[in-house]
């Protein structure tokens, strides 16, 4: 359906500095990291720190509750005139607190009705959610899929807690990777521009990553984007090498073959503000924000 995908979203994602790599340069995003739980474990995330999906790790400097987001994003906007996207990339999931996200979204947009949401979520609750998320005007949303293939999932993801239940090995894998395609399929029929991003694991699912790349394309994703891992101390993947550039864009330019790759991504912080390459999410601390008059 494309529908709903009219000029506005299209020119919207033309001012999106993660769906554009031209955008990058001139425009800025700000994550509200304002879910801080999660329902699965990565083996390479530790929730002191910021959500891997999104983020580099480092401990999000604040957790915010969907009034000071709101707050937050009034003081950005008056400062940081090109600011075209609020996203809430974590620190843990979001859509593990739905109602927290769900309050924010509509409480910027009680504010200010042009600027463009994103999510960005590991994709288990995306069934239950799509469709309040599209209702809620959200046009980009971003699921992190490292794999297709249950038996390298099960190395990745240490267990899935859904609908009260724990899940782990093959048995959490299968699920984590059902409600993925089932969210993203909905996603997509629906005209929001889905982003894949994928954390590529040296001897774990590098070499599987061509086939989830292919996956995703034949779903109608707009943009896959391979991360390197970064595994965060304290998690069970801290001993495992950092992948280098040099091999995540060998295996970009494999991909691109199939689909465009984002190649300017940052990792950023759950509470990210600014331009991509730019980090000022300590200048915009709302602890901060008494002596910034
Ligand atoms: Fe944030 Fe992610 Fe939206 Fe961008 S980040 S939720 S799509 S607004 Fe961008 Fe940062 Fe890479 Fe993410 S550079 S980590 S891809
Ligand atoms: Fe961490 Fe994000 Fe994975 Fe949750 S989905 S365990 S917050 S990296």
């Amino acid at each position: 359906c494309s529908g709903s995908l009219g000029g506005d979203t299209l020119e919207k994602t033309s001012k999106h500095p993660c769906y554009s790599a031209e955008a990058h340069h001139k425009y800025a995003r700000m994550h509200l990291p304002v879910a801080p739980r999660c329902n699965i474990q990565c083996n390479y995330c530790n929730r002191k720190f910021d959500c891997v999906n999104e983020s580099r790790p480092g401990v999000t400097s604040e957790v915010l509750t969907p009034g000071l987001a709101c707050d937050k994003f009034v003081w950005v906007k008056e400062k940081i005139a090109n600011l075209s996207v609020v996203g809430i990339a974590g620190p843990g999931d979001a859509l593990a607190d739905w109602h927290l996200t769900r309050q924010t979204i509509a409480g910027i947009k009680a504010i200010n009705e042009d600027i463009t949401f994103c999510l960005s979520t590991n994709g288990l609750l995306l069934p239950a959610y799509a469709p309040e998320i599209v209702a809620l005007g959200v046009r980009h949303v971003t699921v992190t899929v490292n794999a297709l293939d249950p038996v390298i999932s099960a190395r990745i993801y240490a267990f899935i807690t859904y609908q009260g239940k724990t899940y782990t090995g093959t048995e959490g894998a299968e699920l984590l990777l059902a409600n993925q395609l089932a969210g993203i399929a909905n996603l997509v029929a629906q005209g929001v521009l889905v982003k894949i991003n994928i954390v590529m694991i040296k001897d774990l699912n590098d070499t599987h990553i061509p086939a989830v790349v292919k996956k995703m394309k034949e779903m109608g994703v707009f943009v896959t984007n391979i991360m390197p891992l970064i595994p965060a101390p304290g998690s069970a993947f801290q001993h495992l090498p950092q992948t280098s550039t040099k091999e995540v864009n060998a295996l970009r330019d494999v991909c691109q073959l199939d689909i465009q790759q984002m190649r300017h991504c940052q990792q950023c912080r759950a509470d990210a503000v600014g331009l991509l390459h730019e980090d000022r999410s300590q200048e915009f601390r709302m602890g901060n924000r008494s002596q910034d008059s």
